[in-house]
């Protein structure tokens, strides 16, 4: 491993910095050799196979499943449905949410590729073979997949399993000050009104979910290899909901092939794959396919919403609200960790100074698959980051003043933080025009402009967008967050070896965020010991403090604390053996990285290593000091932590065709200091891949029956490096005052910032020719239409 020039900080003999600083991960020694050991590599003795039969319908009566054929095919093991659920108290799904789900249907089917049964077989062939002898007798239904159709009187009652349930309204919500904000509307000078919808989306990580269990019969322990983001929640909402014994149940995560949101959830085939353990007193694996990753596990947003904005004629805005009609579809399964139905949409007010907001959110089950939150997305602020930084630039169309003008007028000031919004979150820490004159200069916004005017001159169309957004990560603090009561704290333990090497141990669980090599430069930075000797375990519930997971970019704001503070746990204890060996009182020593030396004499020291083996060795240990070096801690965060950004896109439309060709990306993010800088722009690269693409391709899509359309990649289209620009990225440093280190998260960043920049820009490069909104996915037929003045259509994948 090599360190990179600029590493800031003393490097170990290996040349890795230590502390923060570009450092190659450590995780990809393995991922780089095909090492890596994701959940379909776990192989075990005697291990079967099991296979979801999924329904063809969005909405059908069930009226009777005939199992018999399928059992009778040689290899097949057992074959079980919800009634055979019944029987074992495991029909239902611990959704993490607020709604029921049968594991397997029984009555009714709800989506297209709802799970109807599952088969355990001698080999996943088998299992696929006796599937299709499965008969299964439907009735079909009309079906609703269409929000707004939903809530028709003579729409099809999809929930008709919910006692008295008439309709499909699932509830109403609503946040901010009603009054206030309409005082501000009516006395207005200028008001702004555009429906846009954030369509329907998928994580679509590289690894489908899917698990493998465990039941020892003879221990009652399961063991249960899961693609999880969570493992310590997944094991307790086990045990909550199916009554499983917690301290029976060991929940492993290994390598995880991306989780991007998708796997917060606990999906059917989870469950299956226990059940189908219990049944057989085998291990039973269950992989799904792409097909059925993308058709049937959480997909996200689906938000349909009516945005106002009201502001003076010179651009000061005064209020915004926004009303949200959100479709869940069947299942009100969304795993989102808040205690509002909405999740953290009411951080809708973005990062300007106004100081009336309010909205409501009305949410329908619809016939397609449930979720609605996952996707990189900090639990809903993604659409509110979307609806307000669209809006702003509707205003600014409006008012034919300059985006970037407007937005400098009416962000928030470096002296109002700790800022109160108008919803009332604690905005921590922000200088926000600092980081968008950075984005300006770098862009060289004024050339730009200039650009753009002398090439509409010529009938070329370039657009120029902007997207200002403020995030809320790190859950978080109990008031706003629990998991079925859980609330959001996170373990972390840390042992110094007697040689000075290291082993800490998280609650939180990487996908790809190089967790194992920050949070070793975590350690590193307190404690000096160099980050190739410290290994970071995580994934295991047995080998781990408890703690609620990845989501929420939560790992760095969270664990990351919890890390730094057990390291100076570890670092106090130092001290008090240190001076016991070194025969001084504790207060006379000094600590620079990685010792503590006498003040005023610092050749007389211990180093962290000697202090290690003192530790464990025959030293005289002081009074009330206990041997070894080691300690824990929960750490409970008391806000939220708000990381922020300026991106700016430069993009050329072809009027012709349609077709967008991003030219420029700038992103300049501040999530505080950044531990490692390489593995901060990673996230940000992968990020803005992930808006163009939300902002340009991507779409799960349905016809009028609920039929899903973007069953493969062929339909479901993702960003390669041929949409995207060589990213141009930048940085300012606003640490975040509770955090220990002042880090906040980035993980999401860019996916929230950046679709709204994208779209600002196509908007503005066909503005020429009146459009002032079009809704994602702008593909060329799309953005044709818009051109044309259709509207665009999202009830197509590739169009
Ligand atoms: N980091 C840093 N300095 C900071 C902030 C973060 O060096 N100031 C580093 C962290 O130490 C960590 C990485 O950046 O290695 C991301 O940290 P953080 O923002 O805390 O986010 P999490 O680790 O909690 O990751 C979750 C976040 C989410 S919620 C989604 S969704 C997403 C994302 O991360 N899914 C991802 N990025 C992903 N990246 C990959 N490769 N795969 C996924 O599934
Ligand atoms: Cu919402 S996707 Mo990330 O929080 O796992």
């Amino acid at each position: 491993m090599t360190a990179l020039e600029d590493a800031p900080v003393p490097l170990s003999a290996a040349g890795n910095p230590i502390g923060f600083g570009r450092m190659h991960r450590k995780e990809d020694v393995r991922f780089l050799r095909g090492e890596g050991n994701y959940v379909d590599d776990v192989q075990l003795p005697g291990m079967l196979y099991g296979a979801i039969l999924r329904s063809p319908y969005a909405h059908a009566r069930i009226n009777g499943i005939d199992t018999s054929a399928a059992e009778a095919l040689p290899g097949v093991k057992a074959v079980i449905t919800g009634a055979v659920l019944e029987t074992l108290g495991l029909a239902w799904m611990p959704t993490l949410s607020y709604d029921t789900q049968a594991v397997l249907a029984t009555d009714k089917v709800r989506f297209q590729g709802q799970e109807v049964a599952f088969v355990v077989a001698e080999s996943k062939y088998i299992a696929r073979d006796a599937l299709e002898l499965i008969d299964v007798d439907y009735e079909p239904l009309p079906a609703v997949a269409d929000a707004k159709k939903a809530l028709d009187a003579d729409a099809p009652v999809i929930r008709d399993d919910k006692e008295g349930k008439t309709d499909n309204h699932i509830y109403d919500w609503e946040a901010g000050n009603k009054e206030e904000t309409d005082a501000a509307f009516a006395n207005a000078e200028v008001v702004v009104t555009e429906d846009i919808l954030y369509p329907r989306v998928h994580p679509a990580p590289m690894e489908t979910c899917g698990s493998v269990a465990h039941m020892d019969p003879t221990t009652g322990k399961l063991k249960l290899w899961t693609t999880t983001q969570a493992p310590h929640a997944h094991r307790t909402v086990y045990a909550l909901v199916a009554g499983l014994p917690e301290q029976n149940i060991q929940v492993i995560s290994p390598d995880i092939g991306g989780g991007f949101g998708n796997k917060v959830p606990i999906y059917p085939g989870y469950v299956c794959s226990i059940v189908g353990s219990i049944v057989t007193g085998k291990p039973v694996k269950w992989m799904e396919d792409r097909a059925e990753n993308l058709m049937s596990t959480g997909f996200a947003r689906d938000y349909h919403m009516k945005v106002s904005i009201a502001s003076t004629r010179e651009g000061k805005i005064q209020a915004v609200k926004v009303d949200v009609l959100a479709d869940h579809g069947a299942f009100n399964g969304v795993a989102q960790p808040t205690k509002y139905p909405a999740g953290f949409f009411h951080i809708f007010t973005g990062s300007y100074d106004y100081p009336a907001a309010y909205c409501n959110v009305t949410a329908v089950y619809t016939n397609k698959a449930p979720g609605g939150v996952a996707y990189a997305c900090s639990f809903r602020i993604t659409e509110a980051v979307y609806a307000i930084e669209r809006i702003v630039d509707c205003l600014a169309a409006e008012l034919k003043m300059d985006s970037a003008e407007l937005r400098l007028k009416n962000l928030l000031r470096p002296e109002q933080f700790p800022y109160t919004t108008p919803t009332g979150w604690e905005y921590d820490s922000g200088d926000y025009e600092k980081t968008m004159r950075v984005a300006m200069d770098m862009a060289g916004y004024d050339q730009l402009r200039a650009e753009q005017a002398e090439k509409r001159a010529r009938g070329e169309y370039m657009g120029i967008g902007i997207s200002f957004f403020t995030e809320g990560v790190g859950a978080g603090p109990r008031k706003h967050m629990d998991i079925l009561g859980l609330g959001m704290a996170d373990g972390c333990d840390l042992r110094v070896h007697p040689t000075g090497k290291a082993q800490v141990r998280l609650s939180v669980q990487s996908q790809g965020q190089g967790h194992e090599t920050t949070f070793a430069q975590i350690v590193a930075h307190e404690l000096g010991i160099p980050p190739e000797d410290i290994e970071v375990i995580h994934g295991d519930t047995d080998n781990t403090p408890f703690g609620l997971g990845t989501y929420g970019s939560r790992s760095t704001p969270v664990s990351g604390a919890a890390a730094a503070l057990v390291a100076r746990k570890v670092r106090d204890k130092a001290r008090l053996i240190a001076a016991a060996a070194l025969e001084c009182a504790p207060d006379d020593l000094e600590w620079e990285l990685g010792r503590w030396y006498v003040k005023g004499d610092p050749e007389r020291g211990r180093t962290i290593q000697e202090i290690a083996m003192d530790a464990h060795g025959a030293l005289e240990l002081p009074e009330g000091v206990e041997g070894h070096l080691d300690a824990q801690v929960v750490y409970n965060p008391p806000n939220l932590t708000y990381p922020y950004g300026c991106y700016i896109c430069v993009v050329d439309v072809d009027p012709g065709t349609g077709q967008v060709k991003v030219r420029r990306f700038i992103a300049v993010d501040d999530c505080g200091p950044r531990i490692n800088p390489m593995i901060v722009e990673g996230q940000v690269h992968g990020g803005l891949a992930d808006g163009i693409g939300m902002a340009l391709m991507e779409l799960i899509a349905f016809d009028d029956d609920g039929n899903n359309l973007g069953g493969s990649f062929m339909d479901y289209l993702l960003p390669t490096a041929m949409e995207c620009p060589d990213w141009e990225l930048g940085e300012t440093v606003t640490p975040s005052p509770h955090h220990p280190i002042g880090a906040k998260g980035v993980g999401e960043s860019a996916t929230v910032g950046s679709p709204a920049a994208v779209v600002n820009a196509v908007i503005d490069a066909i503005s020429p020719f009146g459009v002032r909104h079009a809704d994602m996915p702008l593909t060329p037929a799309n953005v044709w239409r818009a051109i044309q003045g259709s509207p665009v259509r999202t009830d197509m994948a590739v169009d």
